[in-house]
């Protein structure tokens, strides 16, 4: 049975290898923990993050104290409202970034915009973001290699006992 155990063998060792470049979307919750609100920087909140094509983008906020208006480049820096009825109002609006380039997002109540710095300009790219070099910093990263270990771990068991 040794064609088993080699099948075996390929099969988690190519699961263990593609398991880095399968990437998911990310959620990004505008703000983070603050949210969508008055006063925050929204750009400085945007600068170090990359957003591809796929990801979320979610607004958290009371509702009726905020809303959300995807607007052109010329509306965001003017701060021009839109009509009411174009408004996402749910205070856990999620929109998912379809398509690559620019996107610009701003709150329509009173002077939220234009006085209040709430609006958000993003660059959406293609495809995927890369997949991420083993961290052992971040949770995240000792999770990933902690659940290939694991698997090539599997594996190997599994060849053991087909063999
Ligand atoms: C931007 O949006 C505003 C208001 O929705 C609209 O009047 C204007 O024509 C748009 N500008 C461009 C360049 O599309
Ligand atoms: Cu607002």
């Amino acid at each position: 049975m040794a064609s088993a155990k080699l099948v075996v063998l390929v099969s988690i060792i190519i699961a263990v290898v593609a398991l880095p470049t399968v990437t998911m979307a990310t959620e990004f919750w505008v703000g983070d923990a603050t949210g969508w609100t008055k006063d925050f920087d929204y750009q400085a909140w945007a600068k170090d993050k990359m957003f591809y094509v796929g990801d979320k983008l979610v607004f958290k906020y009371q509702v009726g104290n905020h809303n959300v208006f995807k607007v052109n480049g010329t509306a965001f820096k003017d701060c021009t409202i839109p009509p009411a009825n174009g408004a996402l109002t749910s205070g856990n609006d999620v929109i998912t970034l379809m398509t690559p380039g620019n996107k610009w997002y701003i709150c329509g109540m009173a002077t939220h915009c234009a006085e209040h710095m709430q609006k958000l300009a993003i660059t959406v790219m293609e495809g995927s973001a890369p997949a991420p070099a083993p961290d052992t910093n971040s949770a995240h990263g000792m999770f990933t290699s902690g659940y290939q270990i694991f698997l090539a771990a599997a594996g190997i068991f599994v060849a053991m006992i087909v063999a």
